[in-house]
């Protein structure tokens, strides 16, 4: 069981996967809180330099640091469906805390259900089940993935459970309207702006059931838009009655390209996602292609996409 692990380590690194999101750090904060009861160094790492500054109200926010400690005996990842998602490579024993059902058991010890809605439940349920105290702090971090995986309770697959969840770590004391000003209502102005331009440019194909978005490095620089910024549109367009996919190809700023897919379940974007690389959820999932000339690679991933339709 993890906890053996957990009670024999002294330094303890806890892993929220590059570009984290409210799941992922919301995780790794929860279980901060958690482990400062122990006698043990507790380090919260992440190895992007730059957060999302909409995460900054989760406790414990200034403590994440992307410098790895040298003493560091046990790992913690949180939300990573794959071990590259983590950003290091340590030959540490390894707790892997997921809900990705790409999720390929990377870990010493894997705690992975793909049923549940967030990562954050995975934790909820883990604690729960160990008798674990969950306090403000524990309850808000928790809150605040759940409320982001499941698109703030509009995802079909919020369930009885996800509500009773939700009625719990309110009553425990997590803000629900902090969450949502946070999360949802503050919005950088860039964000808007991209999202005008990237409407306007979408393109339909398949009888309008693949929309298409592209973003260029220099649309990117004009705009200021963060890539999670540029991601929301993609929600949007399967708001249209004939998508069951949307897509976007971002040329990124480090290299290569970053390719998005949300479909409506009908089409299994974990899987086509995993065939060049990459990871995530049936509806959600993406890659990362680092090549300079990706022409083709887009083009195979547009004809998987359409052959799902039929
Ligand atoms: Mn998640």
């Amino acid at each position: 069981m993890p906890s053996a692990l957990i009670d024999s380590s002294n330094h303890i690194v806890l892993i929220a996967h590059k570009n984290p999101d409210a799941d992922s750090l919301g995780s790794a904060c929860a279980f901060y809180s958690h482990l400062l009861r122990s006698q043990k160094k507790i380090t919260l790492f992440c190895v992007s330099d730059e957060l999302n500054p909409n995460l900054a109200f989760l406790p414990w926010f200034d403590k994440i640091t992307d410098r790895f400690p040298e003493d560091a005996d046990l790992l913690i990842s949180f939300d990573c469906g794959s071990y590259g998602r983590l950003g290091i490579e340590k030959e540490l024993p390894l707790i892997n805390i997921d809900h990705h059902v790409s999720n390929d058991f990377y870990g010493t010890h894997n705690l992975v259900d793909s049923s549940a809605i967030s990562t954050t439940e995975v934790i909820y349920d883990y604690f729960v089940a160990n008798g674990i105290k969950i306090n403000g702090k524990i309850a808000l971090s928790l809150y605040a993935g759940l409320l982001d995986d499941s698109k703030c309770f509009s995802a079909p697959e919020c369930s009885t459970k996800t509500f009773a969840m939700a009625q719990a770590l309110l009553e425990l004391g997590a803000d629900h309207a902090m969450c949502i000003e946070w999360l949802y209502r503050r919005r950088s102005l860039a964000s808007l702006r991209i999202r005008g331009i990237l409407l306007k440019q979408m393109k339909l194909l398949s009888d309008a059931r693949l929309a298409v978005f592209e973003v260029s490095l220099p649309l990117l620089e004009e705009t200021g838009a963060t890539i999670s910024e540029c991601k929301r549109v993609l929600d949007e367009a399967l708001g249209m009655r004939s998508v069951q996919a949307a897509i976007m190809v971002l040329e990124h700023p480090q290299g290569g390209i970053k390719l998005s897919l949300r479909t409506d379940g009908a089409v299994d974007a974990a899987k086509i996602m995993m065939s060049f690389g990459g990871g995530g959820h049936v509806k959600r999932a993406g890659t990362r292609i680092k090549q300079e000339n990706c022409d083709e690679f887009v083009k195979n991933i547009m004809v998987m996409i359409t052959k799902e339709f039929m």
